[in-house]
């Protein structure tokens, strides 16, 4: 009766739009899917460093690989504050990172596919962190408080990763026919891919229903990819790139554009980790994280030496 109680009043919480804080009191399924989203969140902002960060030794100019350079570092940061924000979940930095590690956490589909030229940086930032933003804007509002903080910062970062990645596809699409050529050749593979960020159609998401039932999502998979088509299909059509999708078109009557199948076997292959860069990137993820050993073992023992200084000083 009692838990019931308690289940009732946090519905009526998460219904009247007030923030749920890591002290209250939450069901251990609202808890799990925090960890679980937030958590593959994280996962996929510092997996998502390793694409673009492929292209910082060879920006075409010193101006490019500093905007590049930045925005792989704002990435990093956002997987800080999100780790952070899964940590107030009750769950440690460590246990997650080996989840992701040993292939049993998730982090996003785009991230296994490879960037093999320049324009391939420009297509992330117009089309991966359009998506992004595009998911990501609602849930400044979401339930869970320090999730809904972290994600305004990240937001304002994200809008500025949108524009330097316009800014360079408008730069080669307005260049030589060679150039031109390599934008439409990166928007082409990267369409799709991008489409499927926003995860399977409504009907088949098992998590939708319950996560917007507590304002985790506020928007379903299939609205925010259709604002995201409906967002974009100009943006292209600025550039002078074409879609590749034959079947996009606006429809009066919804006012939205129809779009074409999304191949989602190549989803669910991707997602159940064999896509074209999978392996490698869990591997360079490994071996990065043991790399770094080192530097956590020092902060540690920093941290021990100063507390026990701190201790000495006030003892005396
Ligand atoms: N990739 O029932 P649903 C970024 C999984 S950040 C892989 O619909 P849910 C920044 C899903 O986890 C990009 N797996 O699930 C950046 C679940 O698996 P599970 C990441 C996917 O959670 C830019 C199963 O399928 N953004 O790009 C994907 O309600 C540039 C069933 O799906 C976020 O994480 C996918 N695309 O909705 C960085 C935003 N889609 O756990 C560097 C927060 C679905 O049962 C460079 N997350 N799955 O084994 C969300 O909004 C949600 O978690 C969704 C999925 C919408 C991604």
């Amino acid at each position: 009766m009692e838990e019931q109680n308690m289940m009732q009043r946090f519905d009526d919480y998460v219904a009247d739009n007030k923030k749920i804080e890591p002290k209250d009191w939450m069901p251990d399924a609202y808890r799990k899917t925090l960890i679980r989203q937030i958590s593959q969140h994280a996962h996929s902002e510092i997996v998502g460093m390793l694409p673009e960060g492929n292209w910082i030794t060879r920006a075409p100019s010193l101006k490019r690989k500093a905007i590049l350079l930045a925005k792989v570092q704002d990435e990093a940061g956002h997987g800080l504050y999100l780790y952070s924000a899964a940590e107030t979940l009750g769950v440690e930095r460590d246990e997650l990172l080996e989840e992701l590690h040993d292939g049993r956490a998730k982090y996003s589909s785009i991230f296994n596919y490879p960037t093999i030229n320049w324009a391939d940086i420009g297509a992330i930032g117009w089309l991966v962190d359009g998506a992004a933003i595009m998911n990501q804007v609602p849930l400044c509002k979401c339930s869970y408080g320090p999730y809904a903080r972290a994600m305004v910062r990240v937001c304002k970062e994200e809008s500025f990763h949108q524009r330097q990645g316009f800014q360079i596809m408008l730069n080669m699409a307005k260049g030589t026919p060679e150039q031109k050529q390599m934008a439409q050749d990166a928007l082409n593979r990267w369409w799709w891919p991008s489409l499927m960020m926003f995860g399977p159609t409504d009907a088949n998401s098992p998590h939708s229903a319950q996560s917007m039932k507590w304002k985790i999502k506020l928007f379903s998979n299939d609205e925010l990819r259709q604002r995201f088509i409906d967002m974009t299909v100009p943006q292209a059509e600025v550039l002078g790139l074409t879609i590749p999708d034959p079947d996009l078109k606006w429809n009066e009557e919804r006012g939205h554009y129809d779009f074409g199948e999304i191949n989602w076997d190549e989803f669910y292959n991707v997602i159940k980790g064999n896509g074209p860069c999978n392996k490698q990137r869990i591997e360079t993820r490994r071996k990065a994280y043991d790399n770094g050993a080192w530097v956590r073992e020092a902060a540690v023992a920093h941290a021990e030496k100063r507390a026990a200084r701190r201790n000495e000083t006030a003892a005396a």
